[in-house]
């Protein structure tokens, strides 16, 4: 029969985009159960046409199950995907509980599928969304030119940080609304009050250097992240990365400007005919007639968009780039469920 698949996290904002992605392609999998914290359960939701109740985590609930999808904080994955490993399923997580464990594999379909075939622990790992907004492009032409260095900044949307950013974000904007605040000091923050939700500052009519917690030297751990991933998964574990990492009031999809530079010289024509031809890439770049990829036309699609593609000035191995990614899509969910997809056509 057809393998169950288990979503643990299935109430969250890329939770529900994983039922979108799970019904549309409605003929791989048996069962779908739905997991989520015990403030869930009992919850109705809809998957491939059908309602299906949320049931609250815990061990029995993977009984049978043959792949669990987990989105959830990183110590709830790092404490329930072994138990569902224990349990006999094969875990895909998309936390950041597992990313670095040397017997974890973090695949990127279109980059480095072959590494999910060596999973000691039972469990794969999907990477941040920010690498994922990336990575997909950025394999492409390092598959071809060798990469030799990235400095990267992001441009972060709120959703990245779950219903809670949307909904600051969706709240703030309430607030600013309609008035001519921004032009005196500190006037956006006044109106937007103490409460900035899951974010340092206020998001709505401003932007944010941060994401996530602080590390060391100064560094966030978004950024940390950015970095190591991007060296696991193009298995460069000493390429320099330099990222900053920044929050804008956009409620989906992640856009990052990339200046990439590889072991000899490139042309654009070149990187261009990469990346036009790259799976899971689209090349969106005609700046004369105003064509560039940006949020508002990326969401809620599956692709990695890249535009703005040129050599830099002062530096012929280099390429600047401009890339878009739907971090929910290919970002979070699309990837997890990609992997999950893979999986089930092994166990056939
Ligand atoms: C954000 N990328 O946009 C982050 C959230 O390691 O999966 C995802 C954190 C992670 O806020």
């Amino acid at each position: 029969g057809r393998p169950t698949l288990a979503v643990v996290g299935a109430t969250g904002a890329v939770g529900t985009v994983m039922l979108e992605i799970l019904s549309q392609h409605a003929d791989i999998w048996g069962e779908i159960r739905l997991i989520a914290s015990p403030r869930s359960a009992g919850r109705k939701l809809a998957v491939r046409g059908e309602q299906v109740e949320v049931s609250a985590l815990a061990e029995e609930v993977f009984d049978g199950v043959d792949i669990a999808m987990f989105d959830v904080p990183d110590e709830v994955a790092a404490e329930w995907a072994p138990i569902a490993v224990a349990k006999g399923a094969v875990v895909v997580d998309n936390s950041g509980a597992f990313r670095m464990d040397p017997d974890v594999p973090l695949v990127v379909p279109e980059v480095n599928a072959h590494a999910a075939r060596r999973r000691p622990r039972g469990i794969v790992a999907t990477p941040n969304c920010t690498t994922l907004s990336m990575i997909v492009a950025l394999g492409a032409l390092h598959a071809e030119f060798g990469l030799r260095e990235l400095v990267v900044s992001s441009y972060q949307a709120v959703s990245g940080a779950g219903r809670a950013g949307v909904d600051a974000l969706r709240r703030q904007l309430s607030l600013v609304a309609g008035t001519d605040l921004g032009t005196r000091p500190g006037d956006v923050r006044r109106a937007v009050g103490d409460d900035t939700g899951p974010f340092p500052e206020p998001v709505a009519l401003n932007v944010v250097p941060w994401a996530g917690s602080l590390r060391e030297d100064g560094w966030s751990s978004e950024e940390m992240k950015v970095r190591d991933e991007s060296r696991k998964i193009l298995g460069l574990p000493k390429l320099p990365v330099a990222v900053t990492c920044v929050r804008v009031p956009v409620l989906t999809t992640h856009s990052l400007t990339v200046h990439a530079r590889f072991e000899d010289e490139v042309t654009v024509e070149g990187a261009r005919e990469i990346l036009a031809t790259a799976p899971g890439v689209v090349l969106f770049d005609n700046p004369a007639a105003g064509e560039f990829p940006t949020p508002a036309d990326v969401t809620g699609t599956d692709p990695t968009w890249v535009g703005r593609v040129r050599r830099a000035l002062d530096d012929p191995t280099a390429l600047e780039l401009f890339v878009c990614g739907d971090n929910l899509r290919k970002g979070s969910a699309l990837n997890t469920t990609q992997i999950a997809e893979s999986l089930a056509a092994e166990t056939r």
